[in-house]
């Protein structure tokens, strides 16, 4: 009896260890460690609302206050990590990173390690989002551009109706095309007999409207101007000063003049319509006459007789 026990506590114990083993492989799951330049992320950005803020790399260089790392650690030996990232860009080193490094997608073998990089930038105000999955667990986290410096400006102006008020909206972007807010744009409107200056700072969505009033038929200069940021190599170059044009018609003046150049084209068609009844009118008298002499010749030589015109 004795002999037999003794192997059966043993695949017994090696039973229990195995299930162990097991049991114990959630507690082995990989765990993330936030941090922007090295400072941990307070709150978990797991959620849209508590994205991570960073700055877009408007200097063309994604250094360590523009990006968030997500280092992954207890990450499974010869496992893979794989990030998905939307609206927000993925690196797995910053050494030389500039705006128009990274991708959308990583895929990180650990090999005989347990750990994995990750760095996420953006280049957008637009809330963006990483999804991680390690060791199977999927976890998303979220992350939020700040605008650049100004480095962009336009203006625009529909045609404005005489009498109306007229729009005049300057926009202003960083270097990514994202609306930047509190920037001064100064706008002029210049027209025959002078000019206008307003400066007003932009909105939230980076714009800045002007409504004129009491403006006369005519077409208006609209010179915007700011101050923007110094150029960036590689960046688009930033651009300070823009022309537009402003004009504004005379609805009114513009259907009279169309309802006589219609009235003109009108009376034209009556007029051919009225020659070609009398050319019709020519021509059925004509083939009259003709098929009148011809039955007459056809009687007389009926031997040359010659066809009537239908
Ligand atoms: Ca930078």
């Amino acid at each position: 009896m004795t002999s037999l026990k003794k192997p059966l506590i043993a695949i017994a114990t090696a039973v229990v260890l195995a299930a162990t083993a097991l049991v114990a492989a959630p507690a082995n799951a990989a765990s993330a460690a936030l941090t922007v330049n090295a400072v941990a992320v307070t709150t978990a950005p797991t959620t849209a609302a508590n994205a991570v803020a960073l700055p877009v790399p408007a200097d063309n260089s994604v250094d360590a206050t523009d990006a968030l790392k997500i280092a992954l650690t207890s990450v499974t030996a010869g496992s893979t990590v794989t990030a998905t990232a939307t609206d927000a860009v993925l690196l797995t080193s910053l050494t030389g990173a500039t705006a128009s490094s990274g991708s959308a997608t990583v895929s990180i073998a650990t090999g005989t390690g347990t750990t994995a990089d990750i760095f996420v930038f953006t280049k957008t105000t637009k809330t963006g989002s990483v999804v991680v999955v390690a060791d199977g667990v999927t976890t998303t986290y979220y992350v939020k551009g700040t605008a650049g410096a100004l480095n962009t400006i336009k203006v625009d102006a529909p045609t404005a109706a005489l009498g109306t008020t007229a729009k005049v909206t300057a926009t202003g972007t960083d270097v990514f095309g994202n609306a930047v807010s509190g920037s001064a744009i100064a706008l002029q409107v210049v027209s025959a007999t002078g000019t206008a200056t307003y400066t007003a700072n932009t909105d939230a969505s980076g714009t800045v409207v002007r409504e004129l009033t009491g403006l006369t038929v005519g077409s208006y200069d609209l010179l915007a101007t700011a101050t923007v940021a110094i150029a960036v190599t590689g960046l688009t170059a930033p651009t300070g000063f823009v022309r537009g044009t402003l004009k504004v018609v005379d609805l009114a003046a513009l259907v009279a003049t169309k309802d006589a150049e219609l009235a003109i084209a009108n009376a034209t068609i009556a007029d051919l319509t009225a020659k070609l009844a009398l050319a019709e009118a020519k021509a059925a008298g004509n083939k009259a006459k003709y098929n009148s002499l011809a039955k007459k010749w056809n009687v007389k030589f009926p031997k040359a007789k010659v066809a009537l015109l239908k």
